[in-house]
């Protein structure tokens, strides 16, 4: 087979079309089982049968286009076409359009290799039934009582769509995931590609502060019990004392609500979700505790346990792999971890997955602003169409 090459016109092309189905006007907005995220995946599904693939959605609306037979083990890529609110054109999109290419220019030239799939996994962003819920289905990750089934029912699903969504351990030889890095360090660095060693472990607490609801105008400020003002100190504890760590542990409280949320009454109650992410999970652990035990001592919060996520190592033979390609076409490359998590983390429970980086401008990510170049994605589209015919000649 000669050469292949992408088309980034194509590439351009595709991933704006995406970017057009779009339900707000600040930053793209195609949130986890909106309208919006089943319209790009049925696109999706329209372009891979009109490359002759076999496609299929399955039981939780995850699409698969597969180029050869249906009956063996599959290289597998891809990612997915759900935003963040106001988010960017490129997180996750660019990862499904870049496979889309592959497919088509391996198809173009006759590929007979192992068979290949994408996947667009639905659900990837922070939603009700946890984020990298497509992926984490397919991986057989979520368990019975893990979701309540009035949430599932919201988004028309049950246990029982979820399951038949799990894939067997031998469905896929590998699993490779391209993304925007997210952050600064491909920038800074002056690489073009990331190798991706590692994905840093999520934990959320939920966390419901209590105070005493009561009228704004007629109780004296040393007889309040403002909940607002509790949950202020205790995310300037969380962003200070995280900041002290000596490690790669970074924590946010980026949901809140306040209720009654009224201008003339003071707050009662507010709930927040201090987010912690890290390489470690037993020093992530132990930072919790030692929230945990500050928020007791100097407030009155209810604490809820919330998504779980382990740190995990990616596969050094995708990596390796991924790096023959990088030195093949003289493209600088440079090993890291992904503060960020992805539908690669939960693959790899299924299989051998890895990840290749591209950059993001000024490291910025779920924004409107979010920026990779066409230099920098063409480069990027080729080593993943690479990496997928390296590791295609490890089977045969
Ligand atoms: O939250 C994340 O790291 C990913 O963008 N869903
Ligand atoms: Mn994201
Ligand atoms: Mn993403």
């Amino acid at each position: 087979m000669s050469f292949p090459k992408v088309y980034v016109e194509n590439i351009k092309k595709n991933l704006l079309h995406i970017g057009s189905i779009n339900s707000g006007n600040i930053g793209y907005n195609r949130l986890a089982f909106s309208n919006e995220e089943k319209k790009a995946n049925e696109w999706l599904e329209e372009q891979l049968k009109d490359l002759n693939l076999s496609v299929y959605k399955d039981s939780i609306g995850n699409v698969h286009g597969r180029l050869g037979s249906l009956d063996k083990p599959a290289i597998a890529f891809g990612s997915h076409l759900d935003t963040v609110n106001n988010g960017g054109l490129y997180d996750g999109a660019l990862g499904v359009i870049i496979g889309l290419e592959c497919l088509r220019v391996l198809k173009e030239h006759g590929y007979q290799g192992v068979p290949l799939e994408l996947i667009s996994f639905v659900g990837e962003e922070a939603n009700p039934l946890g984020g990298t819920f497509g992926s984490r289905a397919t991986a057989g990750l979520v368990k019975d009582g893990d979701v309540s089934d009035v949430e599932m029912e919201k988004f028309d699903l049950n246990m029982s769509k979820i399951k038949e969504a799990r894939k067997s351990d031998n469905a896929y030889l590998s699993f490779l995931e391209l993304h925007i890095e997210q952050g600064s360090v491909l920038e800074t660095t002056n690489n073009q590609i990331g190798i991706v060693t590692a994905i840093a472990g999520i934990s959320r607490m939920h966390v419901h502060v209590i105070g005493k609801a009561s009228h704004s105008g007629t109780t004296p400020m040393n007889a309040r019990n403002d909940a607002l003002v509790s949950a202020a100190s205790i995310i300037q504890y969380v962003s200070e004392r995280a900041t002290k760590q000596n490690n790669d542990i970074v924590a946010t409280v980026g949901k809140l609500e306040v209720f009654p949320n009224s201008e003339n009454v003071v707050p009662g109650d507010v709930q927040l979700t201090i987010e912690v992410r890290g390489s470690d999970w037993h020093e992530m652990k132990e930072f919790e505790q030692r929230l945990t035990d500050w928020m007791n001592a100097n407030h009155r919060v209810e604490i809820a346990v919330g998504v779980q996520k382990h740190p995990n190592t990616l596969s050094e033979n995708v990596q390796k792999a991924i790096e023959k390609t990088c030195q093949n076409s003289k493209v600088n490359y440079h090993y890291m971890v992904s503060g960020a998590n992805h539908d690669a983390n939960s693959l790899t429970e299924l299989t051998e997955a890895g990840m290749i980086f591209i950059p993001s401008k000024d490291g910025l990510s779920h924004h409107p602003d979010e920026y990779s170049s066409w230099e920098d994605i063409e480069v990027g589209a080729n080593v993943m169409l690479q990496t997928i015919l390296e590791l295609s000649k490890k089977v045969n």
